[in-house]
């Protein structure tokens, strides 16, 4: 071998690597700036080259976000980012795949694409800016809404009981299943990095507050703490902890090893390749 043969070891990635030079729009304070910065922090410490990473949006304030990265991105349609996503794993299961966005995209009119995609258990990273409001329509109740947060909009509140992201998550079947906080950045990253690397689908539910229409929410500072959870495997037992928790632990809640989609990392060279694959049964 010659020396020219000797490749120069790879340059360690920062997180600046990883940012656009775009500048968020988002509001003075929004938590999603919190959630921005851990995903460029963690994907540095991940080390994937940004043209190895794809991250896929639906509409949203908190779904503007990939364009805000350096990473190949995907702004889709409102509540379908899962699909958009499972599709590029499906069809290049050598990149990196990440999907990104609010709890009214991802929990309400993707709800059915976020119980399915569990069920899949597709290797990739789901990461949910839970406001628990429609912030860029101005302020609409979201399915996490607490049922008496009054509003202009909803006076009184709508009386709608909020239902549990991470309760369902587990139910649908997701592999790995954590809480993280965006006021709370470099937690949030490491999680991030876990996340990615634990074999098929990770979710990740961020509180990350609305500063315009849920001023209030400057206070789950106040309100979260660490997790006592942490489950390996044991997901009923993991059920019955979340369902008696009071939704502010923060944290790896569950893990466990289920199989998971795609079956290998290769790059897919055939149609017979994507249907081995992605087989379902056998
Ligand atoms: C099919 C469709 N229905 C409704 C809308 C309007 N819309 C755009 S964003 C949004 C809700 C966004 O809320 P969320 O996902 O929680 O994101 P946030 O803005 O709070 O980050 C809605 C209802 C749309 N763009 N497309
Ligand atoms: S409206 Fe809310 S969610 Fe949207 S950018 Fe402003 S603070 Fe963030």
């Amino acid at each position: 071998m010659s020396t020219t043969d000797i490749a120069a070891p790879a340059a360690a990635l920062t997180a600046h690597d990883f940012h656009s030079g775009a500048t968020p729009i988002w509001c003075p304070g929004c938590g999603d700036y919190g959630v921005l910065s851990a995903l460029e922090h963690a994907l540095a410490t991940h080390g994937r080259p940004p043209h190895e990473v794809v991250m896929v949006s639906g509409i949203g304030c908190s779904s503007r976000l990939p364009a805000y990265t350096s990473c190949y991105g995907f702004h889709g349609v409102h509540g379908r980012a899962l699909p958009f996503a499972s599709g590029v794993k499906l069809a290049r299961p050598d990149l990196e795949v990440i999907a990104v966005g609010g709890d009214g995209d991802g929990y309400s009119i993707g709800g059915n694409h976020f119980i399915h995609a569990c069920r899949r258990n597709i290797d990739m990273l789901y990461l949910v800016m839970d406001n628990r409001v429609y912030g860029m329509t101005k302020g609409q109740p979201s399915p996490t809404t607490e049922a008496d947060w009054d509003s202009d909009i909803a006076p009184g509140g709508l009386g709608l009981r909020p239902f549990d992201p991470i309760a369902l998550a587990l139910a649908a079947g997701a592999n790995f299943v954590a809480r993280g906080f965006a006021g709370r950045s470099q937690e949030l990253a490491n999680l991030i990095v876990e996340g990615i690397r634990w074999p098929g689908f990770a979710f990740i539910e961020v509180l990350s507050p609305c500063m315009a229409f849920r001023s209030e929410a400057f206070g789950w500072k106040e309100n979260v703490h660490p997790t006592s959870l942490s489950i390996v495997d044991d997901r009923a037992a993991a059920q019955a902890a979340t369902l008696a928790d009071d939704g502010y632990s923060l944290g790896l809640l569950f893990k466990d090893h289920r199989p998971s989609l795609p079956r290998s990392s290769a790059p897919l060279a055939s149609l017979a390749d994507v249907e081995e694959q992605f087989r379902v049964c056998g």
